[in-house]
């Protein structure tokens, strides 16, 4: 009788412990994405050059871009269609974004030089990327 009391208070008060645990991991509220990028600011991989974006709007790609070799380019899409940013020499890069405020991120080209591109979508889209 007395070891079967204590084995089921034993049961009720790991549940309890379970129950709590499961309170406190979700207890942190996920940081909201604004200030996680302000603070990201901060220990930024490359301190010399900022990320570049290219941001395509109205079936146009933007003034061209200028990115270090290997940089990190960002593509937003405000358009509804999906684009890509396709290396007119079919191999330095090619990326899809999706429509609609979609972002995508490819590597620049390590070798210096200027890289023209296009949208496969839609052929009357070209752009220039310029590595130095
Ligand atoms: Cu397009």
């Amino acid at each position: 009788m007395n070891a079967g009391r204590k084995l089921s208070s034993l049961g009720f008060v790991l549940i309890l412990l379970g129950t709590a645990g499961c309170a406190g991991g979700t207890g942190t509220p996920p940081p909201a994405p604004g200030s996680a990028s302000a603070s990201g600011s901060g220990s930024g991989i490359s301190p010399t050059a900022g990320p570049g974006t290219i941001t395509i709007k109205d079936f146009t790609y933007g003034d061209p871009l200028t990115a270090a070799p290997g940089a990190t380019v960002t593509i937003t899409n405000m358009d509804s269609a999906a684009h890509t940013v396709t290396a007119d020499d079919g191999a330095a890069f090619n990326t899809e974004v999706k429509g609609g405020g979609g972002t995508a991120t490819f590597m620049a080209p390590t070798k210096p030089g200027t890289y023209a591109y296009h949208c496969t979508f839609h052929p009357g889209m070209h752009g220039t990327l310029i590595v130095k």
